[in-house]
């Protein structure tokens, strides 16, 4: 997958854990705890991720490499398609495969893709999360067919509890094997993507439940400047005028609130002062439109 890293230990384990689920069940929360740091965005909003991004945690024994993946749901769209086929595509270097599923929920396979995570070649894990939810003693609603998964963990991803046993459990299970990338990259993206995520989860956080899906966001410009601030701009793609006009609000203040909000994380990430720009605009209906989805990368081309 990428230039590889000799390591002189023969003991030292690698490969690729893809964390696969519906969406909304703690996919992106529970990387981001295993890496230590934000490389997902998250959000109560279902179908947040729209990417496969992968964090990476490298120790001395071991270099986990996780994949976090969109939700998996049956499509009803265009976007729905691109997100399932990209949540797929996680699967295929995966050596092993962690399906988070809602400790709540009796049924967590959405149509047609059980077969998909039981056919992948990677060792498969049951991960019930948000243990948190369900009153002290109870049991995981799902019952699991035997056979399914190697093992089966229970835990919080959001308070911590039960994280380290399961992640001890993945580094026993990844291949012997170099380390992939430098010990100190945490994720496969760059600061312009993940400022663009930044400001998307902002968004999600400011809209109520519709709006977020016809959110799209591109940093548009990304400059340092002789002051020793980092000009950014970033455009807030919607699909409707009247999204248009939510998303900015009443004189402006919906979009300041983003900008308030997204910024610090920003210059947390890049580690310089920030000036951030905010644009919206309207691109009719784009997650229905094939050219649009090219333009915004979500539809991609497979092999
Ligand atoms: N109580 C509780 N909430 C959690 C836990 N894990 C995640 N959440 C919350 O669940 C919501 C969804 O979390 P995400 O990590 O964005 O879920 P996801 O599976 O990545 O969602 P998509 O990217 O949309 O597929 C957020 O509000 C999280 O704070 C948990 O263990 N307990
Ligand atoms: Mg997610």
């Amino acid at each position: 997958m990428n230039d590889f890293l000799e390591t002189c230990n023969p003991e030292h384990r690698s490969g690729y854990i893809a964390v696969m689920g519906k969406p909304n069940v703690g996919k992106s929360t529970l990387m981001n705890r295993l890496i230590g740091a934000k490389v997902s965005i998250v959000s109560d909003k279902p179908q947040t991720t729209r990417d496969c991004i992968l964090g990476i945690l490298s120790e001395e024994q071991y270099q986990a490499v996780f994949v976090d993946t969109p939700g998996l749901m049956q499509p009803r769209d265009k976007l729905n398609q691109c997100l399932l086929d990209e949540a797929l595509d996680g699967l295929r270097d995966a050596d092993l495969v962690l399906h988070l599923v809602d400790a709540r929920d009796a049924s967590p396979f959405p149509e047609g893709v059980r077969e998909a995570i039981q056919g992948a070649h990677a060792r498969k894990f049951l991960i019930y999360n948000k243990m948190d939810l369900l009153p002290a003693g109870a049991q995981p609603a799902y019952r699991v067919p035997a056979g399914e998964y190697e093992r089966e963990f229970s835990i919080s991803a959001l308070d911590g509890s039960g994280v380290e046993a399961m992640l001890d459990a993945i580094v026993a299970a990844l291949p012997l094997g170099p380390r992939y990338y430098d010990e100190d990259i945490l994720s496969d993206r760059d600061e312009r993507f993940l400022t663009a995520e930044i400001v998307r989860e902002k968004a999600y956080h400011a809209m109520g439940q519709e709006l977020p899906y016809s959110i799209a966001v591109e940093t548009d410009e990304f400059k340092d400047r002789a002051n020793g601030k980092t000009f950014i701009r970033c455009i807030l793609y919607v699909e409707r005028e009247s999204q248009k006009g939510m998303l900015i609000g009443k004189g402006g203040a919906a979009l300041k609130d983003i900008g308030r909000e997204a910024r610090p994380e920003i210059e947390e990430l890049i580690g310089r002062p920030v000036y951030l720009e905010l644009w919206v605009k309207v691109r009719k209906n784009w997650t229905k439109k094939d050219h649009e989805l090219k333009r915004l990368g979500y539809l991609k081309l497979r092999k």
